[in-house]
């Protein structure tokens, strides 16, 4: 249960209800529109504490609150000042979510999740990007299983503006927090504090000695270099432009002020130093700032001695526009990648090593395996009987990278052939003048025929390139290499993204899907290849080593049926586009249907459907769809005549708006003719 007394200080200079921005709410006198979900648990509001709260005093998993339609033309931030408290440590606890539900979505956006029990008040600090759609933030309260679990939410504020913005002139300090070091701190300076360490006179904001600043001093400075950190709320959007702040450095023996970006896998980038100028006055900082995937920024003040003197800061901003007349576009990873479908991209070769890799496509067959993107597509191919020579090195060259920046590269390889495998494909890093190579991946053995995917998270002091590089040492010592679907993204591989909404991969759960048994069939969650030879995929599509979803036809009878049904989705005004891979091989293989359900409607709507045997390939399959009303997706599988009749699906997205492709027609009359024959 909460502990009121915590509450106490929680005064959030939101007096009177009139300076409340619409979607903020201190939970005084009402929810301000905040309305909860009745199939959930209740939300009670304690006027007099002024919060919200949900507990496990009724049974239930989860509560949900919603808040009132709002609109957001201009970058804003929402803050969120909440406590979790529990005694649950259980590897899946309490937790808050925060969701953004947009108009025409299905589905709702995770922004932000919350599972860190406290004894106090927490603050979270969230970038809405401006739209011009309509939306309302979900909270939701899942309860985990301690007994006596509790959350609360204190107060909810949307201003414009950045979150990384601040004038320390709220006690919540817009999330900034300081880390917490013996002997040197951040503190408040001015207000009514005026203790003794409170050595300005006036702030910056407000030019008064009511108004409030941050600083540090070197009073209680006890060893040599000691660091004062004050550290911003992490950006959760990509954010570019200028950041400035006001400072008052005032020095007696050498103090260092340092402003740096922190990425979440720790690096520092040093943006901006003082000069070692006095500062008798507030100074004006200005620092362009490009922040395109997660990162904090640190103020950072290192003193040599407890003589060291102090700084102060007040007023950080930030505008969209870089402070210097920077010119050129910021880097699009969007161009580092490709699928081979077109052409190669931006990827090149030089032919000076011999023929090096081929663009190639299969028909779709039960022999040959297709590529990745969409079981019917291109992909690069090595090490062919045409161009396998003892000591053959074919080089495939990406675009030139900037430096300085994290990167995560994905790719999916598939090994073919007889011999030892390890060691035919590797992945280097080339600095631009192809002087420093660096290899930063090679391939160990794995198992054949099977596309998976590669991770490799680098980060380079200076510009260059990706370099896949296939090799074939000696003929017992050299197989085919395949890759397909390389993307390049910023930020590490390992900085958890939050999941897309509308997607499942089922290397978790079975996502939004569940069973709807009654005497029928079940789908079965599995990874590796099913247990019977000459039928079902040999690795899931996602990573080639994770989990999909399939009908073990050998627990069936021929006819007999599986469903996979979803949870009841958001229904919405205009087309859906619904994308999946199905893997459907072996020479019994029965059907596999979508259906769409419309809630107060019995009728099973066919949206797709395939019969019999397609390929040994994950096949894409897309659908559009439209239905305002809330809406369920079904899959359903049909056992056919043989017990090599094992069905599978995985990589299921679901996305607003129509379908930016068409399926590749089933039974087209024929292939293009520049279709490149395979021989291996
Ligand atoms: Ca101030
Ligand atoms: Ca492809
Ligand atoms: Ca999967």
């Amino acid at each position: 249960m909460l502990r009121l007394c915590l509450l106490a200080g929680l005064a959030l200079g939101l007096a009177g209800a009139a300076l409340l921005s619409p979607g903020s709410c201190t939970f005084e006198d009402s929810a301000c529109g905040y309305q909860w979900d009745y199939a959930h648990l209740p939300w009670t509001l304690h006027g007099e504490g002024h919060y919200i709260s949900v507990d496990t005093s009724y049974e239930g998993e989860k509560a949900v609150l919603s808040s009132p339609d709002l609109y957001s033309e201009e970058w804003s931030c929402v803050r969120l000042i909440y406590q979790i408290a529990t005694s649950d440590t259980s590897p899946d606890p309490a937790r808050l979510n925060l969701y953004l539900r947009q108009e025409g979505e299905s589905f709702d956006r995770l922004l932000w999740s919350a599972k860190e029990p406290s004894d106090s008040w927490l603050i979270a600090s969230l970038d809405l990007t401006n739209s011009t759609k309509k939306y309302k933030l979900v909270l939701e309260g899942e309860m985990g299983q301690d007994k006596s679990t509790s959350i609360a939410v204190f107060e909810i504020k949307i201003t414009s503006g950045y979150c990384i913005e601040c004038d320390f002139e709220e006690n919540h300090l817009c999330g900034y927090v300081n880390r917490w070091n013996p002997n040197v701190n951040w503190f408040v300076g001015g207000g009514n504090i005026r203790n003794s360490q409170s050595i300005l006179p006036k702030d910056h904001t407000l030019n008064s000695a009511l108004g409030h600043y941050m600083y540090v001093d070197s009073v209680y400075v006890k060893h040599f270099q000691e660091v004062a950190q004050l550290i911003s709320p992490k950006t959760i959007a990509p954010v570019s432009g200028c950041l400035s702040f006001y400072y008052q450095l005032k020095q007696e023996s050498s103090i260092v002020f340092t402003v740096y970006l922190r990425d979440m896998s720790g690096f520092y980038e040093e943006i901006w130093k003082t000069d070692n100028a006095l500062n008798a006055d507030w100074a004006l900082a200005e620092v362009d700032f490009n922040a395109p995937y997660p990162m904090e920024v640190i103020f950072e003040v290192a003193f040599n001695s407890a003589k060291g003197g102090y700084v102060a800061l007040d007023d950080i901003s930030f505008s969209p526009v870089y402070c210097s007349n920077r010119t050129g576009t910021p880097f699009n990873p969007a161009n580092a990648g490709c699928n081979f479908e077109e052409d190669l991209c931006n990827f090149y070769q030089d032919h000076k090593d011999g023929p090096g890799w081929s663009r190639v496509k299969v028909k779709r067959n039960v022999y040959r395996a297709g590529d990745h993107t969409t079981g019917f597509g291109y992909y690069l191919l090595a090490n062919t009987k045409f161009t396998s020579q003892p000591e053959y090195v074919g080089r495939l060259y990406g675009p030139t990278l900037p430096g300085n920046l994290q990167f995560c590269l994905r790719f999916y390889y598939a090994l073919y052939g007889f011999f030892k495998m390890s060691g035919t494909l590797a992945v280097y890093i080339f600095e631009e003048n192809h002087v420093v190579q660096e290899k930063i991946w090679s391939v160990l053995d794995s198992p054949k025929g099977v596309w998976t995917q590669a991770e490799i998270s680098f980060k380079k002091p200076m510009p260059c390139k990706v370099v896949f590089v296939s090799w074939c040492k000696s003929f017992w010592d050299c197989g085919l290499v395949a890759l397909d679907d390389v993307s390049l993204s910023l930020g590490s591989c390992q900085a958890a993204d939050l999941p897309s909404p509308g997607e499942c991969t089922f290397e978790k759960d079975e996502c939004v899907f569940t069973q709807k048994k009654k005497g029928r069939g079940s789908w079965h969650r599995r990874r590796g290849p099913t247990p019977t030879s000459y039928t079902g995929p040999r690795g899931d599509h996602t990573t080639g080593v994770g989990y999909y979803m399939y009908i073990e036809a050998s627990n069936m009878v021929y006819g007999q049926r599986a469903y996979l049904v979803s949870r009841s989705l958001r229904g919405t005004s205009g087309k859906q586009c619904l994308t999946f891979f199905y893997h459907m091989y072996g020479a019994g293989t029965g059907l596999l249907s979508v259906y769409l359900k419309k809630e107060g409607d019995d009728e099973e709507i066919p949206l797709w459907r395939r019969t019999g045997e397609q390929s040994i390939s994950w096949l894409r399959g897309l659908i559009e769809y439209e239905s305002d009303t809330n809406y369920q997706i079904i899959f359903e599988a049909i056992r056919g005549v043989s017990i090599r009749s094992d069905t599978a699906i995985d990589d299921i997205l679901f996305q607003a708006g129509p379908c930016l492709e068409v399926e590749e027609i089933q039974f087209s009359s024929g292939y293009p003719d520049i279709l490149n024959e395979i021989e291996y």
